[in-house]
């Protein structure tokens, strides 16, 4: 497999912020995610969603999403999202009016398992399931990966993935013991658990496409635990839907769903600054 391309045109020294670091500032206001599906499109089209989405301000890809998508996809799709932002990149470094480093974007792993890794990601959320009911999910696919990600040398973000109601596939699949909307002492159990075992991303989830968003009430709590980047997905389609998680304390929402289902570029870029703008970033 081909080694990441993008930062090859800057020297990397030790002065480079890790994505981790760039993932947890606390500086600024609440930042968007998109989550592209490798499953759900070509890898050039991929790129131009990508590339949208940047444009309209969000501030990391994730890649993933699907269960059963092909390592072989799931690469082809980084590499398209890495050329395309590094082309950019370069174009903005040619340009004394733009600004180079807005395309300096990562782009995340975002694995259903093992089988859904690539080399040319700048990190992976490196995640545990934690209320899950499979080793699978909790440590097991976790075990498979390490070895794959050491040798490509992608950066693991340690997650704290936590599926809460409605859960959608994911909670299937992953046999979750679904966190529901009144439970407020159980979620801040689970923040805390991710803390103490040193997460530093919580990630609450209420499956993708799900039809209500994570309740306010539950970011609320999580929020309370300090230490913890609070990414908050699933069933945000709409900028109050956004701005509630963000009031609540999340730091990144995720969006996938928006962006698979707009019928062309300019209905994205219509609904992704809309959302991001609800970010209040
Ligand atoms: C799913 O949280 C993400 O893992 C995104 O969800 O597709 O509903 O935006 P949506």
């Amino acid at each position: 497999m081909p080694l990441r391309t993008k930062h090859a045109m800057k020297p990397m020294n030790t002065g480079e912020e890790s994505v981790l670091t760039k993932v947890c500032r606390t500086d600024g206001g609440a930042r968007h995610v998109t989550l592209i599906d490798p499953a759900k499109q070509s890898p050039e089209v991929a790129a131009q969603r990508a590339m949208v989405a940047v444009e309209c301000g969000s501030s990391m890809i994730f890649v993933g999403g699907s269960t059963d998508t092909p390592d072989t996809v799931v690469h082809a799709t980084c590499v398209a999202v890495q050329e395309a932002l590094e082309l950019r990149m370069f174009a903005a470094s040619q340009d004394p009016e733009s600004d180079e480093s807005a395309w300096d974007i990562p782009v995340v792993l975002f694995p259903g398992g093992a089988h859904a890794l690539s080399p040319a990601a700048d990190a992976i959320t490196f995640m545990m399931l934690m209320n899950s009911t499979k080793r699978a999910f909790l440590v097991g696919e976790q075990v498979r990966g390490a070895p794959y990600l050491h040798q490509f040398g992608v950066e693991a973000l340690p997650t704290g993935y936590v599926v809460c109601a409605p859960g959608g596939r994911v909670g299937e699949v992953g046999a979750a013991e679904l966190i529901l909307e009144d439970d407020v002492e159980l979620v801040r159990a689970y923040a805390l658990c991710a803390k103490m075992y040193g997460f530093s991303l919580l990630y609450l989830e209420a499956g993708s496409g799900a039809e209500t968003p994570v309740h306010p009430a539950l970011i609320r709590e999580a929020a309370q635990v300090d230490g913890l980047t609070l990414i908050v997905g699933g069933g945000l389609r709409t900028p109050e839907s956004v701005r509630a998680a963000v009031d609540a304390g999340a730091r990144w929402v995720v969006t996938g769903t928006v962006t698979e289902d707009a019928s062309s570029l300019d209905e994205l870029r219509e609904r992704l600054t809309a959302l991001v703008a609800a970010c209040g970033a």
